[in-house]
């Protein structure tokens, strides 16, 4: 009889474990391909074409297509030194503002064909798409609509040729995961300004590369983080709303993009475009401007560890390799994060939840310290508060708090706090209150010694689900 009892309750605890639905999804939500993006987090930005010799930021398409001459280009070491730093990819303007193409275009007379670098028979898209490739590091182009050079801008006709330009680079160079729209609109050499095809560009994307992620102030695949000084919203929603919008004057105001929208109707993610030197292109003049160690870790605690994603732009210099100064803060600042990050001081904590999903073990709290994508702690959907209580077993010193949402559920979380157990006072006092979270939020706290710690959720959109923390000291 009893043991009859044994296997009834196993079988009904067992059949209730499997009765327990995880969350619907919240709002909108990434794409697969917004998702393998998201978790890409840094990667590179190359600026790189004739501003890079003549000192200039924006060419005006008139400069003799001769300037361009990187001899010795190494398109490998450009791979080798993101592969190094721990970037996931690489970005580079195949063309800017003046027009010049990186590939011989058949759609221009402003190309590396009319350079003498090889004797007009190279092509930096196919040098840099292959080391990418060698690598294991993935490729994405910038396409300035702004084109300086060509006789069409300012005419319906270039828009066609702008959207031919595209079909080249995203039929000639393997697979694209990211498609960089700038959103500058100026005049061209002929005085006028276009009225660009945003709908036919977006569309050329689509067809040629289906799982590109379509970068610009709007989307759709993700969006400008309204500055370019490294800098993503303390509070930074991946949804937005973009019906009525467009990249450039049309596009929501800077702050906007900075937060995105609480409840937006698209998901476009953030992502954070800046410079390890002064300007985009190279200079000599600011070899010795790098940002310094402190200011990149920075620019990562306010991109990654703010919802965004980071694309450093890092610019090669003249004899086509990137400057020792800029490559060996690079590694520098590698160096830094493997070292904070690898030790995550809540390895071998007991992590309690004030409330779990069904009291199932699918959505334990424990899941948080899995380091499984795809395994998290979830509250029933009523419940849109909850406190996560961590015993460390020991007192540990910490300054850093690493939470990450499930965000393939959406994005819920819009206020939580952190306290930790004061054994003087014998209370819980709060080290930081924050808003949003998403797919990575870090935290600083003040350097705090403690051997007990609570994260409060104080308010979510639905039930909140959460699949990472960490803990570490910088
Ligand atoms: C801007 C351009 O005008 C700058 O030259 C640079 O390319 C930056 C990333 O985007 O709109």
């Amino acid at each position: 009889m009893k043991r009859l009892l044994i296997v009834f309750s196993l079988t009904m605890c067992l059949s209730c474990r499997q009765s327990v639905a995880p969350p619907a999804p919240y709002g909108a939500v990434p794409t697969a391909g917004q998702l393998k993006w998201q978790q890409m987090e840094y990667y590179m930005f190359v600026h790189f074409g004739p501003n890079t010799f003549t000192d200039l930021e924006w060419g005006d398409g008139k400069e003799d297509p001769h300037v361009f001459s990187p001899a010795g280009l190494d398109c490998r070491q450009w791979a080798e030194t993101a592969k190094k730093a721990g970037m996931k990819g690489v970005i580079i303007t195949a063309k800017h503002h003046d027009g010049f193409c990186l590939w011989p275009s058949k759609y221009s007379t402003h190309t590396v064909r009319e350079s003498a670098w090889k004797d007009g028979q190279g092509d930096v898209l196919k040098e840099l798409s292959a080391a990418c490739a060698a690598a294991g590091l993935k490729f994405g182009v910038y396409l300035s609509p702004w084109d300086r050079n060509h006789p069409t801008y300012g005419t319906p006709a270039y828009n066609q040729v702008f959207a031919d330009m595209l079909t080249e680079v995203l039929t000639g160079y393997g697979e694209i995961f990211e498609q960089w729209f700038d959103g500058a609109n100026g005049e061209g050499e002929n005085g006028k300004k276009q009225i660009y095809d945003w709908p036919l560009f977006n569309r050329t994307v689509h067809e040629n590369q289906p799982r590109a992620v379509i970068f610009s102030d709007v989307g759709p695949g993700c969006r400008w983080i309204g500055n370019e000084e490294g800098r993503a919203g303390e509070t930074n929603w991946s949804r937005l709303n973009i019906a009525g919008f467009e990249p450039g004057a049309k596009s929501p105001a800077a702050d906007t993009l900075n937060s995105g929208n609480i409840f937006g109707a698209a998901w476009v993610p953030g992502e954070t475009d800046v410079s390890i030197r002064p300007g985009w292109f190279y200079s000599p003049a600011t070899d010795d401007k790098v940002k310094s160690l402190g200011q990149l870790l920075d620019i990562y605690y306010t991109s990654v560890g703010r919802n965004s994603n980071l694309l450093l732009n890092v610019p090669p210099g003249r004899n086509g390799r990137i400057h020792p100064n800029d490559s060996t803060r690079l590694m520098e600042l590698r160096e830094k994060l493997d070292a904070v990050f690898s030790t995550n001081l809540l390895h071998g904590a007991k992590i309690t939840a004030s409330a779990t999903r069904g009291n199932a073990s699918t959505f334990k709290a424990a899941n948080l310290l899995d380091e499984n994508f795809d395994t998290y702690w979830a509250t029933d959907d009523s419940v849109t508060t909850a406190s996560l209580e961590i015993d460390l077993r020991k007192k540990q010193t910490f300054n850093l708090l690493l939470l990450q949402e499930y965000i393939p559920l959406g994005q819920r979380i819009s206020s939580f706090n952190v306290e930790y157990w004061n054994d003087a006072t014998a209370s819980w006092n709060v080290l930081a209150t924050a808003t949003t979270v998403g797919h990575k939020r870090i935290l600083k706290l003040p350097p705090t010694t403690a051997g007990k710690l609570r994260i409060n959720i104080l308010h979510a959109l639905a039930c909140p689900v959460l699949n990472t923390i960490g803990l570490y000291n910088e």
